[in-house]
């Protein structure tokens, strides 16, 4: 790849860029479905997606940003375990009748930047938990910050010294290093010992995230509380995602609420009924977990 700075553009100031939304109106606006996606690119500053003062919605579960940007003035925004490695995500102006929710996510570098504008107008409800931020420039001392009402962050974890959300949360995990590992599908697991386990805000089965793993040894985190930060595709000893009933399709694919019970979903993850992936499960595509 080559980018070039555009005459006249500021750092700053790089336009929108990428997957942007301008519907007419909010309930018309477009939305996208991300999942095992992963974006990459050169500047920091540059937008993946972004609103352009017209709303867009974004769900995202499992993607990986690579430098570059997410964010927006007066979209929705629903990011589920994805990883920023120094990548920013941004909110500026809010609108009452969006939204910021952040779970599992985890920052290496890079931003988390929110500033909600003041007035009711922009009172966009954000609430971020189960976060890891390992150097990142944080700041959310924003014209909301303080109402309770709207603001919701807590169960993140951060640097010893490091930037914290405003306000923080009771429940912040601090750390003098995350000591990443590196396994099958990437370079963000935790060591067996790390402080981010089982301290999450919820069960891993409200998460969806029974199948995955944050640790090298793969330990599914099955019923467990879940850990902190982004989470990978639970795999076994080839690297492939664990098939507990051998049928071709793994068990986070056939667990597609991710809550570990089998009996809820098109097929269960516990039985083998789908012989070589076939019958039961004709012109299901199975997404593939992302790898380095
Ligand atoms: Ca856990
Ligand atoms: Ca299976
Ligand atoms: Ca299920």
């Amino acid at each position: 790849m080559a980018q070039e700075q555009l005459i006249g553009y500021s750092a700053y100031s790089a336009g929108t860029g990428g997957i942007t939304g301008w519907p007419v109106s909010a309930t018309n606006s477009p939305i996208l479905n991300l999942c095992f996606t992963r974006c990459s690119g050169l500047s920091v500053y540059r937008n993946y997606f972004r609103d352009d003062y017209g709303v867009l919605r974004v769900n995202a579960t499992h993607c990986e940003f690579y430098v570059g940007s997410v964010g927006g003035y007066v979209s929705t925004y629903a990011l589920t375990n994805c990883l920023f490695d120094r990548a920013v995500f941004w909110l500026d102006g809010g609108v009452l009748d969006q939204s910021i929710t952040l779970r599992n996510c985890t920052w290496r570098g890079g931003q988390l930047s929110i500033n909600r504008w003041s007035g009711t107008d922009h009172q966009t409800p954000v609430s971020i938990r189960d976060c890891a931020l390992d150097g990142s420039t944080v700041t959310t001392a924003d014209a909301h910050y303080s109402n309770p009402a709207i603001t919701d962050y807590n169960y993140n974890a951060f640097l010893q010294g490091g930037n914290r959300t405003t306000p923080q949360g009771a429940n912040d995990v601090i750390l003098t290093n995350f000591n990443w590992q590196i396994s099958w599908l990437g370079s963000f697991y935790l060591p067996t010992n790390s402080t981010l386990i089982n301290v999450g805000s919820c069960y891993a089965t409200n998460a969806a995230l029974y199948h995955f793993t944050t640790t090298t040894n793969q330990a599914k985190e099955a019923a467990s509380i879940v850990d902190i930060g982004y989470h990978y595709v639970a795999t076994d000893g080839n690297g492939n995602p664990i098939d507990t009933d051998g049928d071709g399709f793994p068990d986070y694919w056939e667990d597609s609420n991710g809550n570990g019970n089998g009996g809820d979903d098109a097929t269960s993850w516990q039985t083998y009924n789908s012989p070589n992936g076939l019958t039961g499960a004709t012109g299901l595509k199975v997404f593939t977990p992302l790898k380095p």
